[in-house]
């Protein structure tokens, strides 16, 4: 019995112990929850007001992806077109090719810097009628009263730049020559590239005073304003020149794609560069961006790299790439087939003038 109380005076004891331990603890936890629930809401409500957002964003990201996987199948959609193309274009490349090489290629040898050639006789036996040296170019500006006129038939001697108006297009700059002749195309020189796209074409590009293209919209403007003839200039790296003539040439509008819709009668003679551009009659124009042409699995533009009215393909290719010396042959620089071949020119010109 002795024992009994003793061992009930210890519990008892421990008992009271703990519960004083385990009161004392509460306490302070209440006294830290208490101290630490400004705090801590302060911390824990921007996050609170997060969590909508997270899961607007896991939305939008699941959009984005789903986006993503659509646009993944798209470039491999593109991707396989693009593979399409390459052989398509690599079949054309191959198909003409195939055609040159069955035609006999006509030789040219070039004459530059060859001294025994110095004195041997010229086949040019024809003066280009409008070469005025450049030292001759003038502007002209006329007054804010001065009636534009539609083209440049009453410039009688050298070169006049000045502005020229015709229905439905507004006052532009054009490189007048005498004897009536607009020029609207020129090649001289590397600075004006002519790998210009569909707008590029269709605006008009380049400097007046060296290489330019008058611009598509122009040339259609023009030559349905009125009838023209067609005039071009050619000028091999030997020195050696010659000319075309056409007695007509009308240019289609956009909507028609910039067809050459008329190319008249070749007025040439013996010696002269011969007919280049017949096959290009009723072709549209192309770019690099807009294949017009009368291929079907290509773009003529990507093998002779020029803006042309391409039809399947071209006998010249006046807007070609502009090789600084005497080329070997070449398909994508500027020639004219029936006069030089694929041999690259050193200057072209092309000029308009009413009938
Ligand atoms: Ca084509």
């Amino acid at each position: 019995m002795k024992i009994c109380v003793s061992v009930f005076i210890i519990v008892a004891g421990v008992f009271a112990v703990i519960s004083a331990d385990s009161l004392s603890f509460c306490q302070d936890s209440k006294r830290t929850e208490s101290d630490c629930a400004s705090y801590c809401y302060a911390a824990v409500k921007p996050l609170l007001q997060m969590a909508p957002l997270c899961h607007s964003k896991d939305q939008e990201i699941s959009e984005l992806k789903d986006k993503l996987a659509e646009l993944q199948i798209k470039v491999a959609v593109y991707e396989e077109r693009n593979s399409q193309c390459k052989i398509s274009e690599e079949a054309l490349r191959n198909q003409i090719e195939s055609a040159e090489s069955t035609q006999p290629k006509r030789h040219f040898t070039p004459v530059l810097n060859n001294p025994e050639n110095e004195n041997a006789p010229s086949n040019n036996t024809h003066e280009i009628k409008v070469k005025v040296p450049k030292s001759r170019i003038i502007e002209k500006h006329p007054d804010v009263e001065y009636e534009y006129p539609s083209n440049c038939l009453d410039v009688e001697l050298g070169v006049v730049i000045r502005r020229v108006k015709v229905d439905g297009i507004g006052p532009f700059r054009a490189v007048c020559y005498d004897a009536g002749w607009m020029m609207i195309q020129r090649r001289r020189d590397q600075r004006t590239s002519f790998q210009q796209n569909w707008a590029g074409y269709r605006a008009g590009f380049g400097d007046l005073q060296s290489s330019f293209f008058i611009g598509l919209e122009k040339l259609y403007r023009l030559t349905n304003s009125q009838p023209h003839e067609l005039y071009i200039e050619l000028e091999a790296y030997d020195g050696r020149s010659t000319q075309a003539h056409y007695d007509n040439f009308r240019v289609g509008s956009e909507e028609e794609g910039y067809k050459l819709i008329e190319l008249g009668e070749y007025l040439g003679e013996a010696g002269d560069a011969g007919d280049g551009l017949r096959l290009n009659v009723n072709a549209k124009f192309s770019t690099y961006d807009r294949d017009n042409d009368n291929i079907a699995n290509g773009n003529c533009v990507k093998i002779y790299e020029s803006g042309w009215w391409h039809n399947n393909c071209t006998e010249s290719n006046l807007n070609g790439v502009y090789f600084n010396e005497f080329n070997s042959w070449d398909r994508r620089s500027i020639w004219w087939g029936p006069w030089m071949d694929r041999y690259s020119l050193k200057s072209v010109a092309m000029y308009i003038r009413p009938k």
